[in-house]
């Protein structure tokens, strides 16, 4: 089991995508352990994105996810980072496949709609970063039938 770190940025709030996005990840599968709407900090978006620091990008991307709410979400199942980073599609919305969430409701590269971990290291970091204190335990009772 693996548990991934999913954030719908402010363009997919402001145009009503939350229900549409959240239905993906729930009718996949994966179960949800976390869930919170906020509008985040610029210090808190810094450290989200610090590794793209040095991009030509950076600015306007810091600028964009401060710029009202987004619902960041934490999500479990069996391989659950590839799973969902699968099902966000590709950076770019035009040229992300039809069937992704990228793929049926973006049209741009910077406003893509969603983010999702790249990794084990990652998602440990961004977790920790947006749920400071912690995530929900549950049995999903359905997993008998999703998982053999
Ligand atoms: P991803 O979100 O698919 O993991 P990334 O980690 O390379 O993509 O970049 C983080 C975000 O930065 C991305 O979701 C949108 C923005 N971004 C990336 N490349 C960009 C570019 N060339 N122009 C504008 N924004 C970009
Ligand atoms: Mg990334």
């Amino acid at each position: 089991m693996q548990t991934t770190f999913v954030m719908i940025k402010p363009d997919g709030v402001q145009r009503g995508l939350v229900a549409d996005i959240i239905g993906r990840f729930e009718t996949k599968g994966l179960r949800l352990v976390g869930l919170r709407q906020l509008t985040p900090s610029m210090k808190l978006a810094e450290t989200h994105y610090e590794i793209h620091k040095e991009r030509p990008f950076y600015e306007g991307l810091i600028e964009f996810i401060t710029s009202g709410p987004v619902v960041a979400m934490a999500w479990t199942g069996v391989q659950a980072i590839s799973v969902a980073r699968n099902l966000i599609g590709p950076t770019d919305g035009r040229t992300a496949a039809p069937g992704t969430i990228r793929g049926d409701l973006a049209m741009d590269i910077g406003h893509n709609v969603i983010h999702g971990s790249d990794g084990e290291d990652t998602a440990s970091f961004e977790l920790g970063l947006w749920f400071p204190e912690g995530l929900v335990d549950w049995t999903r009772d359905a997993e008998t039938h999703i998982y053999e």
